[in-house]
């Protein structure tokens, strides 16, 4: 499939996506999503890839869903606009490699979605978050009222989610919405290095702890230790003799 939004590279092990619509501050419109789902299902089926980070071109990661595009769109439209935009970023948990997401400029709207359904998020200190949709007459669809308070908390998703204020790096750290704030010209130098250090761990351990530690949350407390014990036998034998024999003989792991 060609591209018209999307710039994908690959640096060794490690993807790297580009979000490319400056013109519209990366908007995300019915293209992106058929062109991002295209996309994710080829890293899925990649083995060589170990890691994916996702950025956008120009001021903005991403300024939001495309208003444009959703203007005139009919009650029932929308909620399958939504149901395709959800299916899409869902696959991003799903992916069995870590997603990290490099904001670099705007994340509104959607575009915070997109950045929360990543495994984890660091920001240049440019970079400005919010869920502005009340602004519009609107409320997030794309996951934002589920995603927000599980990873701040009720009260501060929905002081964002009520009223639509933007928020600099320094405070989205500090509600532990983003992990990391970077200069504005490091921060793409400062994805390569997390992903390059996640890149050298045991493959298949990497992306059984994406796995469980994500699926587990949605469980019932016991019943996901359980997943834990199941799938801790899992590399045994194979990847998890490697790295401790290799431990052991004091020399690095051959994956
Ligand atoms: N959709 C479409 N076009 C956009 C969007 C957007 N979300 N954001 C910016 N653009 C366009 C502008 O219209 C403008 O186009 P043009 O040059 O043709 O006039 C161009 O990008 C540049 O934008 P600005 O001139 O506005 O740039 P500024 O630097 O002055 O302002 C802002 C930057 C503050 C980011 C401003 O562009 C802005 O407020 N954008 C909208 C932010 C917003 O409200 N986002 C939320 C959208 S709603 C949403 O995301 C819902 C998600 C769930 C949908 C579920 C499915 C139904």
């Amino acid at each position: 499939m060609d591209y018209s939004i999307l710039k994908p590279s690959i640096e060794g092990s490690i993807a790297v996506l580009t979000i490319s619509r400056p013109q519209a501050l990366n908007a995300l419109n019915s293209v992106f999503f058929n062109e991002m789902d295209h996309y994710l299902s080829s890293v899925s089926g990649n083995p060589d890839i170990r890691v994916l980070i996702i950025t956008g071109e120009g001021k903005a990661f991403v300024a939001g869903a495309d208003i444009a595009e959703m203007v005139n769109m009919s009650p029932a439209e929308a909620r399958v606009f939504s149901a395709k935009g959800q299916a899409v970023f869902n696959k991003i948990g799903e992916l069995g490699v870590p997603v990290i997401a490099a904001i670099n400029g705007f994340a509104l709207g959607g575009g915070m979605e997109l950045a929360m359904a990543c495994d984890f998020r660091i920001a240049s200190s440019l970079a400005k978050f919010g869920q502005p949709e009340v602004n519009l007459g609107l409320i997030p669809g794309y996951a934002g009222t589920q995603r927000l308070p599980r990873l701040t908390n009720l009260a501060d998703a929905l002081y964002l989610l009520t009223t639509g204020e933007v928020i600099d790096a320094a405070t989205a750290l500090q509600m532990r919405l983003i992990q990391k704030v970077t200069e504005p010209t490091d921060l793409m130098a400062e994805a390569m290095r997390l992903a390059g250090l996640i890149a050298a761990k045991g493959p298949l351990a990497v992306k059984l702890v994406k796995q469980v530690t994500r699926q587990g949350l949605g469980m019932e407390y016991f019943a996901a230790e359980k997943l834990e014990q199941e799938h801790f036998g899992d590399p045994f034998g194979g990847q998890g003799a490697e790295g401790m024999r290799a431990f052991l003989e004091k020399r690095k792991p051959v994956w």
